[in-house]
């Protein structure tokens, strides 16, 4: 008997085949069961108990909406992910929350996080609490202790039980957690609704209690996308109000209650127990959230819980086995062992097992153009200095501040919403679909946008020695629109030698280091948006997050600026509307946007440099 005074009703399935034997003869029993939570709302768990250790082991507990991402639909080891720990031996629990497949009761998207101020409800620490309670109850050869891992949705999930845990649990490693789901993350970007992403994804989570997706007519989704029109067609042509998180994109256009109280920043402060942030650099969809609530946290953090690690990932890479690549750019070796053996399993077997000696360095953080693994004692590092590269005239780049007076030093282009930029070449397929290159879009080379005439693109001249940037890149935009309204996209880029010896394909590539959008008519409060008056000069400051990047001796660094970024982003109107989703097609318009390179408009992007 593998549970003790097990509740037959909760039990759905024990399946008493030992899920694989290597050669170590490593074995794992699997069970599906509900466990009630407080309301009495099943949900169902699937537990994997390791037959080939006798001591006592720590339970690695997994919480998710999904039918197979973070749920063990392989058994724990022969998943690269966890293999490494389940080799030792840990039970491992997933479990679907409440209203995703066969998991009982109603599912809300970042379900608010109440339940220590309201009394009597429910949230996502609720449900974990109770369900920590129940395994540690049911569980033979359970140590009493327990860890919380997850990426993206589950690794939100993870820093919510982590903000208020129950006293086993031990220690968390929230992964490509979304942070704010207005200011960044999946759904928007500094207010800048993310399209493509949040239609596919609400219709995905909430069009059924499992997961569908939406039976677009055709494969390049450029047109389809291009052809809706106006935000408002979505619900008239095809949610018709059952999508509740389109209808609370609808409903709430600007930072308001509504996306304060769904944001961890709410609620979240000091970190009660040790919690290990994970992110990738070019992570499509959570770049923002392991950054965000790192640096955080780190403000309330005084018992020296909080920690980091960044890596040159797309969203979750680091689960596969082998992982030496992303798109075109070449790790240098296999970064998902690396971290999956000396990163995850080395933080969940000294909290969990105590094992190894707990000297976490603060931020562990992969150099992107040296390929080598970094450790920092402050993140982002507090020894950086930070140098202005500004924007000249005849398309240059360089450290010196322009010294023109000349009120007509800028750059300009027309801004068309009828043919928005794409944000990767065509065709643009369906965000999750087999051929999908949405993953690695973020590496993706820049020619294929440099020369149009709506990107402007400014660049540095050869360099003569490394350059290494570490932290933060921000951009410092003046700009002006000839409409009332804009998006500024701006993007940091390494320019590869036209011939390069070293990589001879990847000559001339333009790799992009770090970008962001920003939508203008949120320049002053992303609660109270203002118009842009036409033609006058605005600042924008837009963060385009954190990297560990070396230019090389040889290339060259790039800006561009482009006010469109589809599908992935909605096209502004550029004429000021109370509310984007209820903008009219006759709103959309074409713009003049100036982006300003004089002694008093100086746009420049401020770059943490350090030494190597
Ligand atoms: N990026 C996904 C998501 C998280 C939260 C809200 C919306 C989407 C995910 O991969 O879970």
């Amino acid at each position: 008997m593998l549970f003790r005074n097990i509740l037959p009703t909760c039990l759905v399935a024990i399946i008493a085949i030992t899920s694989a034997c290597d050669a170590q003869s490593i074995s794992y029993t699997k069970e599906e069961v509900m466990i009630p939570m407080r309301d009495g709302v099943k949900l169902f768990t699937r537990i994997y108990i390791p037959q080939h250790v006798q001591e006592p082991v720590p339970i690695l507990l997994m919480r998710s909406p999904y039918s197979s991402w973070n749920m063990g639909t392989v058994p724990p080891d022969q998943d690269p992910y966890v293999r490494d720990m389940a080799r030792e031996g840990y039970i491992f629990v997933y479990q679907n929350i409440r209203g995703k497949q066969q998991s009982e009761g109603h599912f809300v998207m970042q379900r608010p996080v109440i339940a220590n101020r309201v009394p009597d409800t429910v949230d996502e620490s609720t449900d974990t609490y109770d369900t920590i309670e129940w395994l540690l109850k049911h569980i033979k050869n359970n140590n009493g202790k327990v860890g919380q891992l997850g990426i993206s949705y589950p690794g939100w999930l993870a820093l919510v039980s982590g903000a208020y845990p129950h006293p086993a649990l031990k220690a968390v490693s929230p992964q490509a957690e979304m942070g704010d789901l207005f200011l960044g993350d999946d759904f928007h970007h500094n207010g800048a609704f993310r399209l493509s992403y949040g239609f596919e994804y609400s219709f995905e989570e909430e069009a059924s209690k499992g997961d569908t997706s939406f039976p677009f007519p055709q494969y390049d989704l450029y047109d389809w996308y291009l052809q809706l029109g106006s935000l408002a067609h979505v619900n008239e042509r095809y949610f018709h109000h059952h999508i509740p998180t389109w209808d609370a994109f609808v409903q709430h256009p600007n930072y308001d209650s509504f996306w304060r109280q769904q944001s961890p920043l709410s609620y979240i402060d000091t970190p009660r127990i040790p919690i290990l942030h994970v992110g990738g650099y070019w992570d499509q969809e959570d770049i923002n959230g392991p950054q965000l609530m790192y640096s955080h946290m780190e403000k309330y953090d005084i018992h020296h819980n909080n920690f980091i690690c960044l890596g040159p990932w797309y969203h979750g890479q680091w689960v596969n086995a082998e992982v030496d690549h992303i798109g075109r750019y070449e790790m240098g070796s296999n970064t998902a062992a690396y971290f999956q053996q000396q990163i995850q399993k080395a933080w969940f077997d000294y909290w969990l097992k105590g094992k190894g000696d707990g000297h976490f360095p603060e931020a562990i953080a992969f150099q992107t153009g040296s390929n080598q693994w970094k450790t920092y004692d402050s993140w982002p590092p507090r020894n950086a200095i930070h140098r202005k590269l500004y924007i000249q005239a005849d398309g240059k780049l360089s450290l010196s501040r322009p010294e023109t007076r000349d009120s007509l030093a800028f750059d300009a282009y027309i801004s068309d919403p009828r043919h928005p930029v794409p944000y990767r070449s065509r065709p643009i397929e369906k965000t999750y679909s087999p051929h999908s290159r949405w993953r690695t879009w973020l590496t993706e080379d820049q020619r294929f946008v440099d020369h149009r005439p709506d990107v402007a693109s400014w660049q540095s001249d050869v360099l003569d020695s490394d350059l290494v940037v570490t932290g933060d890149i921000v951009a410092h935009l003046f700009a002006s629109t000839t409409g009332t309204d804009a998006d500024w996209v701006v993007k940091l880029i390494d320019v590869y030698p036209d011939m390069d010896s070293l990589e001879p394909t990847m000559s001339g590539y333009e790799l992009m280091v770090a970008s962001e959008v920003f939508s203008g008519r949120f320049r002053k409060s992303f609660s109270n948006p203002e118009p842009i008056p036409p033609g006058k000069v605005e600042a924008y400051v837009i963060d385009l997050h954190q990297i560990n990047h070396v230019f090389r001796k040889g290339h060259r660094l790039m800006v561009q600026v482009q006010s469109s970024w589809f599908p992935v982003i909605d096209r502004n109107p550029q004429r000021f509307v109370p509310n984007i989703f209820e903008a009219r097609d006759s709103d959309f318009q074409t713009t003049t946007q100036r982006i300003y390179r004089n002694a008093s408009y100086a746009t420049y992007i401020d770059l943490p440099v350090m030494r190597n």
